[in-house]
């Protein structure tokens, strides 16, 4: 059988990752619940969708090798920081630090990490806010910190990753280097456009 059939079906690998399906739960009841609050206030959202996703176990094996961990209970809740989460889409990039203020500000969220490629763009123009959370889930056994990866980008920003991401599963294309240059293009265009939008929000306002 395939390594990462065997993985799946182990007991304690089963527990740990319904225990990071609640942890995801957590979060997006809090996400959802300071959209609903600024919606009553403000009547509009910044948070225009949610996505959330389980790392699989084929690719919890293959950043284990990339990163030279041992497969063992400890380096899936210590060694990998991603395997729950959750992608915020907001309509403006103020809206993305906004929340992630919000969020982050809560008594019984930790922060353990914050990568802000928005500020600092990845070489290829990626942009968005990274955070790596730790919160509380409360379990039959007990309370279990647990640590969820939500990744916070405009709508504009999450329209070129997807594109981003199509290309990178398709290295073998003969014009890449042109066509990443000309992803990087529009990460910049796009980057613009958005401040642009912002700028007229803030006008109508
Ligand atoms: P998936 O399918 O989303 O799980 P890593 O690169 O993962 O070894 P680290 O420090 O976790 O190391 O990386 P980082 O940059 O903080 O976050 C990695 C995740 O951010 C990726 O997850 C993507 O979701 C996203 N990401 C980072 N860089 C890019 C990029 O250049 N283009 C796109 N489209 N997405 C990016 P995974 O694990 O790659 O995939």
């Amino acid at each position: 059988e395939r390594p990462e059939i065997i993985l799946a079906n182990v007991p304690e690998f089963k527990e740990l990752m319904m225990q990071y399906e609640c942890a995801i739960m957590e979060v997006n009841t809090k996400l959802h619940v300071l959209n609903n609050e600024f919606s009553h206030m403000y009547q509009r959202n910044p948070i225009e969708s949610i996505k959330t996703r389980i790392k699989t176990p084929a690719s919890i094996l293959e950043k284990l090798n990339r990163r030279n961990l041992p497969i063992c209970i400890d380096s899936l809740e210590n060694g990998l920081t991603d395997i729950a989460g959750i992608r915020v889409i907001c309509p403006f990039p103020d809206d993305i630090y906004n929340v992630a203020e919000l969020l982050t500000n809560q008594d019984d969220v930790m922060t353990v990490a914050r990568k802000d490629y928005i500020k600092n763009p990845k070489k290829n123009g990626y942009r968005s806010l990274h955070l790596i959370i730790e919160i509380p889930i409360f379990l039959a056994s007990g309370k279990k910190h647990m640590k969820v990866e939500v990744q916070l980008r405009t709508i504009a920003m999450d329209f070129w990753a997807s594109l981003d991401h199509k290309l990178r599963y398709k290295q073998n294309l003969k014009n890449s280097e042109e066509i990443a240059l000309e992803l990087r293009e529009c990460a910049d265009i796009i980057a613009g456009v958005d401040l642009k939008m912002q700028n007229i929000r803030k006008k109508i306002q």
